[in-house]
């Protein structure tokens, strides 16, 4: 306990990392908890790259799933809607006019890329889709966190040592997380994805079921091209209008991005010292506290009360060492008061993790569990780290939509839930779940699983 000497709360901080010289609902779906255990279809922030990711809105879904339309009853979606709108889109984008200039668009500037503006339509099916299934935490995480973007994210620290090195200091981030996000976001730059976000979150502020979200996205977009940040033809990205290095939504932008180069222009297109500048700051206003790890690799002991793996139950680190937890192989707990909850993203039978407030800070840049513990892992692979200790069960799978529906179903019937039958698992569910595993004994991790769907079922009811 009382490890105060640790750098980035790691003994191995430093260390090993000799190669490196110094030192990431529009879908209609989840809220941001929804990502622990299972990767349920969340929305639509909107993917560049190529593998999935787990998100949160507005932010990308798990991708390559294999997905299907979901039915949309929204009265935007309709295929009549739909064209009402893409027939109104220029007057729609006009009518926006009064308020970019209030945020700080020139007249001259609105005009020239605004003029021409045409709707991708395209964009409506990606809107309109959803991941029919989704990934258990386990099989995201180690997707991820392939040794190919560790062995990328050493040389891609390798090569811009500076820049990390001026991150660390001036933000008291981490940098290999910062470097880790880059590396999740667009694999180190490769994926960035090619929509012209003028045109994608132009098209979204004026057609389908996110309008009014994206109209603030527009007009960020706009200034950015306006004040000359990014030059309009490198201004792409997702669909939903994410883009750069690590992937700034163009209102995150507004609000982070710095000029970390110093040449005058926030560029977190061109310049990874502005990315990673502006990554790293972004992290700090989520709250990161310098020297500190975002959380551990914890074993429990025997007949544990899962009930406390909940992000509410928050306590100091002497407390849960004095409730039997501790890290694998004898390693020292970290400073006994700092304040961390239990998480275990793949329930009873999978790892452990004590989480600080730093993994809050991760979360900041993307509120899905499964993709924040990915970041701080990824990171602490690329400083030399090991993998986890305890695997990821071999058994688990991910709930269908359908079934996710279902379990919703199910324990509405019993009383224990009262939300939309949605398939988006949230806190709701989540805590549906663990009243339902406490009524027959099971263990109270809250994980939305095949076995309590299986339970609810030969339980019988509907
Ligand atoms: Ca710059």
């Amino acid at each position: 306990m009382g490890n105060r000497t640790t750098v980035l709360g790691r003994p191995h901080a430093g260390g090993i990392a000799g190669a490196v010289m110094m030192c990431l609902g529009l879908a209609g779906c989840a809220s941001p908890d929804d990502v622990t255990g299972t990767l349920a279809a969340p929305s639509a922030r909107p993917m560049a790259m190529a593998p999935s990711r787990p998100v949160a809105p507005p932010r990308a879904a798990p991708a390559p799933a294999p997905s299907a339309p979901a039915a949309s009853t929204h009265p935007e979606m309709t295929p009549q809607a739909l064209a009402r709108a893409e027939a109104n889109f220029s007057r729609c984008i006009a009518s926006l006019e009064p308020v970019a200039r209030s945020k700080g668009v020139s007249a001259a500037g609105f005009r020239r890329y605004t003029a021409g503006l045409k709707p991708d339509m395209s964009i409506m099916e990606k809107l309109q889709t959803q991941p029919e299934f989704s990934r258990t935490a386990g099989d995201y995480v180690t997707m991820l966190v392939s040794e190919t973007r560790i062995a990328k994210g050493r040389e891609a620290m390798a090569q811009n040592a500076a820049v990390f090195d001026a991150v660390g200091r001036t933000y008291g981030v981490d940098p290999y997380v910062v470097a880790a996000i880059w590396g999740i976001e667009t694999n180190y730059g490769s994926a960035r994805g090619s929509y012209p976000v003028l045109q994608a979150t132009g098209t979204l502020a004026c057609v389908g079921r996110r309008q009014a979200y994206f109209r603030d996205e527009f007009v960020a977009a706009l200034r950015i091209v306006d004040k000359g940040d990014v030059p309009e033809s490198h201004l792409r990205g997702s669909w939903a209008g994410a883009f750069g290095l690590t992937q700034f939504m163009p209102t995150a932008f507004q609000r982070d991005a710095v000029d970390f180069d110093g040449d005058g222009h926030r560029n977190v297109v061109d310049s990874v010292a502005d990315a990673m500048g502006s990554t790293a700051a972004k992290l700090k206003r989520g709250g990161w506290v310098a020297g500190r790890s975002w959380g551990y690799e914890v074993m429990l002991p025997a007949r544990f009360n899962y009930a406390q793996a909940d992000k509410n139950i928050r306590k100091p680190m002497r407390d849960w060492w004095a409730m039997g937890v501790r890290r694998p192989e004898g390693r020292p707990m970290p400073n006994g008061d700092e304040m961390a909850y239990l998480l275990l993203p793949a329930g009873a039978k999978g790892p452990a993790f004590l989480m600080t407030g730093n993994f809050k800070a991760i979360l900041s840049y993307n509120p899905a569990d499964a993709y924040a513990l990915a970041i701080g892992h990824l990171a602490d692979r690329i400083r030399g780290g090991g993998p986890f200790v305890q695997p990821w069960p071999e058994d688990a799978r991910a709930l269908s939509r359908l079934e996710r529906t279902e379990l919703q179903r199910r324990l509405a019937s019993r009383g224990l839930y009262a939300g939309p039958h949605d398939g988006a698992l949230g806190q709701n569910t989540r805590a549906a779940v663990r009243e339902y595993q406490v009524s027959v004994g099971m263990p109270a991790d809250g994980l939305p699983s095949g076995e309590v769907l299986q339970s609810l079922r030969a339980r019988g009811g509907t």
